[in-house]
């Protein structure tokens, strides 16, 4: 039998990251559908973000993305966050939207656009040291089109000179980590293709340097759990980045696609340690809203994430592991199954209301006005940054 207290306290302590990106605009690459009273600057999607930390209360931390959220002032934006009650998270680097970029940034066949790369990632330690952040997440568009276009060893070996140049400029208590995707924009070679290859890199970096698992980036069919299961083990899985995916990286809501693949994972997460704050695992959405409503479907989404982490919690893992032992197929996937088919949002309602909050964020976030005064107040609201 589950420890009820027990599975409370870990939902009570569990931190989603949500992402700067999620509260702007954003589309695919046919139409942008802008949406009224989006932030028009950073200072508004960390308003945006307070709102759904607010509500659910296990939302403190804002990812950025540089160059979408640069701001003349770090130390501003941070206080201002500070204010709002949430505090920066990861900084998310970009070398993929400038023409110097076509062919690569970091696995660039020409050393100076090598160099520029490398200057943009050490900038963004600069960025983490005056926001507070403690996380550099890395994720390169680097890759090929065409058979023989480039030297795919060489091109690791350029990729393991710039991790290590902003590795050795990582203070003590930064880390970074590094995010893998299958395909997308490059379409032969990717230079980091899948976790096997973060982790090669991340392993000769050293301790401050782990995989992300950002859950869309897989083939289909991937086991992401086993993936999971077998970082979590080598004490290499650094962050999630979770969304769904029906076809490839399509960035929906998390848990709308699949939430068994995503109770799954929790499980192995949970079993395995990956939820105690020691481990250092980082609980991050990646995803953008291009026909929802941006705040709420984030609450969802943070919602979803919690459903699934209750049900993890919950797996009797005496009787698991007692079946598992006995060779009790059957018994042991009901185990499992019985879990996954609890229904938990009960639980999470009574959580909320211990933590002093209203039992349906959704509720509590149409009740205080904000989506009519931000329609009010915001005219012409940016972009995420990228489906322009
Ligand atoms: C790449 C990615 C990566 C980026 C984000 C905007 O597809 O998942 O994490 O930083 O999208
Ligand atoms: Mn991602
Ligand atoms: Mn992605």
């Amino acid at each position: 039998m589950s420890d009820i207290p027990a599975v409370k306290s870990a939902l009570k302590a569990q931190v989603i990251e949500t992402p700067s990106w999620g509260y702007g605009n954003s589309g695919t690459r046919f139409k942008v559908f802008a949406q009224q009273g989006v932030p028009r600057d950073p200072f508004e999607k960390l308003a945006d973000a307070a709102r759904v930390h607010a509500a659910t209360g296990v939302a403190p931390l804002v990812s950025l993305h540089i160059p979408w959220d640069t701001v003349p002032d770090y130390g501003k934006l941070r206080a201002h966050a500070e204010d709002l009650g949430v505090r920066i998270g990861m900084i998310n680097s970009n070398t993929f939207q400038d023409d110097d970029y076509r062919i690569g940034s970091v696995c660039h066949p020409d050393p100076a656009v090598r160099r520029k790369a490398i200057a943009h990632l050490l900038a963004c330690v600069d960025v983490m040291d005056a926001t507070g952040s403690t996380a550099l997440k890395l994720w390169f568009a680097d890759g090929t089109n065409y058979p023989g276009q480039d030297d795919i060893t060489a091109r690791q070996d350029r990729l393991h000179e710039a991790l290590q140049a902003v590795y050795a400029r990582l203070g003590p208590e930064q880390r970074m980590v590094l995010e893998y995707k299958f395909f997308e924009p490059a379409f032969y070679t990717t230079d980091v293709p899948d976790w096997g290859t973060s982790y090669a890199h991340c392993l000769k970096l050293g301790p401050k340097a782990k995989v992300v698992v950002d859950t869309g980036h897989h083939a289909p069919g991937t086991n992401i759990e086993f993936i999971v299961a077998l970082l979590l083990r080598e004490g290499k899985l650094g962050a999630f980045d979770f969304n769904s995916r029906f076809y490839a990286d399509d960035d929906l809501m998390v848990g709308a696609a699949d939430p068994f693949q995503l109770f799954r994972i929790l499980h192995e997460v949970a079993k395995n340690g990956g939820l105690d704050a020691a481990n250092g695992v980082a609980f991050m959405l990646d995803q953008c809203h291009n026909i929802e409503a941006k705040i709420p479907a984030i609450i969802r989404s943070v919602m979803n994430v919690q459903e699934a982490t209750a049900k993890a919690l919950l797996v009797d893992l005496d009787a698991l592991r007692a079946a598992q032992a006995a060779g009790d197929v059957l018994g042991a996937n009901a185990v499992l199954m019985d879990a996954y088919n609890t229904d938990v949002r009960p639980l999470l309602a009574e959580v909320r209301q211990e933590m002093g909050l209203n039992p349906d964020p959704l509720a509590a976030y149409a009740a205080t006005g904000h989506a009519e005064k931000i329609i009010a107040d915001r005219v012409g609201g940016t972009q995420a940054g990228w489906g322009a």
